[in-house]
């Protein structure tokens, strides 16, 4: 049995994650330490929490006595660090908060995890470290890191500390950077699972700019089937970038989720841009496809239409994001359980 500490687990991508495994596989125990920001929401976890390998702690990263706590209880084998804050244009409205849980969050599990020593230390970064490209070209692992926005910052900030606790200190730390991710459970303020909302609310659709952003799209188990695997196979001390060789203009993907619930374009609306606004994300998988044997074993064609299938039949989940209604899921099943 390994125990496993897993951060930011109530939110889109850790919460598929503790899904999956806990599903797959019960040589894993489960701390799923999470702060429950506006983007943590527990019952994404229902499943998970029937199960006993599986605990939810509420709070920080950033709480040094707490994770240090948390280590000599449970003497974690690995630890996967997916909490952040992770929405770009929050981190334009104000960037403090990115720094005190991207950086000073990831510094204390860092410091806590070199204290009692650790097995496996995996840090969930992203290709927007990379910056923004051309009209050509892929993001391989040597791509100089240059990020743009507040968000991207803080992620390179914290993945070139993880990568500088290797180097220095020889923790055995692992770095993934994948691109933009969609399936179930994804909070309505990024671009897939809003546009979804709003077409069925017959809302506008906010296109930023001119609509022909590029990002590179992957469904949300191929990316954490490849963390599963970095983890098992991958080599301290190196990045592993993760894509689904997916690359669509905004505008396509919108059109798409139109089509599928048979909608009009006329929901359609350009807004004036995001400030900074990269141009174009697109990921070379070779090194992880090549090294640890990944690919991802979803077209967007499927999963596109396998994700707006979910949001239809999971009205009543997001229709509690949207009241706040959420909010209140962890003092329902979980306040006695509070440390
Ligand atoms: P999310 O915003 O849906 O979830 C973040 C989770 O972290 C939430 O449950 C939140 O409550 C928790 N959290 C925030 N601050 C915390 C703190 N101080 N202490 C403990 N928990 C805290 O994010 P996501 O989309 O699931 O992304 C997860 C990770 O993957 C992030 O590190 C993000 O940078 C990275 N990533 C995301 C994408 C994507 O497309 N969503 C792509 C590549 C990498
Ligand atoms: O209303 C919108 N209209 C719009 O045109 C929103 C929310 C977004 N967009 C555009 C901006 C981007 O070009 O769609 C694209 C995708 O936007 P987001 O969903 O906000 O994602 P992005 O900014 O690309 O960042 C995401 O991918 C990498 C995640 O939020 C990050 O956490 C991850 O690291």
């Amino acid at each position: 049995m390994k125990n496993i500490l897993i951060t930011g687990g109530a939110g889109f991508i850790g919460s598929n994650f503790i899904n999956q495994i806990l599903t797959n596989r019960d040589d894993w125990q489960i701390i799923n330490l999470d702060k429950l920001t506006y983007a943590g929401n527990l019952e994404n976890l229902k499943e998970s929490d029937k199960k006993s390998n599986y605990t939810f702690v509420k709070g920080d990263i950033n709480n040094f006595e707490l994770v240090e706590y948390l280590f000599q209880k449970y003497k974690f084998d690995y630890v996967i660090n997916f909490a952040a804050e992770s929405h770009v244009d929050r981190s334009i409205l104000g960037s403090a908060i990115f720094y005190q849980t991207n950086v000073m969050g990831t510094n204390v599990l860092l410091e806590v995890a070199k204290k009692y020593g650790i097995e496996k230390f995996l840090q969930v970064s992203t290709d927007e470290v990379y910056g923004s490209l051309g009209t050509t070209g892929l993001f391989t692992e040597s791509t100089p890191i240059s990020p743009n926005s507040p968000y991207s910052a803080s992620k390179a900030s914290a993945d070139m500390m993880a990568l500088s606790f290797y180097h220095t200190f020889g923790m055995p730390i692992l770095v993934t950077r994948c691109s933009n991710n969609y399936g179930p459970f994804q909070f309505p303020e990024k671009l897939i699972p809003l546009m979804i909302i709003n077409s069925l609310n017959d809302k506008k659709l906010p296109v930023y700019g001119d609509g022909l952003n590029v990002r590179d799209w992957i469904y949300v188990d191929d990316h954490n089937r490849a963390i599963e695997l970095v983890l098992e196979k991958g080599k301290f001390g190196e990045v592993y970038n993760i894509g689904a060789s997916s690359e669509m203009p905004n505008i396509e993907i919108i059109k798409m989720i139109l089509k599928l619930l048979n909608k009009s374009e006329e929901l359609i609306q350009y807004v004036k841009d995001r400030p900074g606004h990269d141009r174009r994300y697109a990921i070379d998988s070779s090194k992880i496809s090549n090294e640890i044997g990944w690919a991802p074993l979803n077209s967007f064609e499927n999963a596109i239409a396998m994700t707006v299938e979910w949001y239809l039949k999971n009205q009543a989940w997001w229709n509690r994001i949207i009241t706040g209604e959420y909010r209140n899921y962890f003092n329902v099943q979980y306040g006695e359980r509070l440390i």
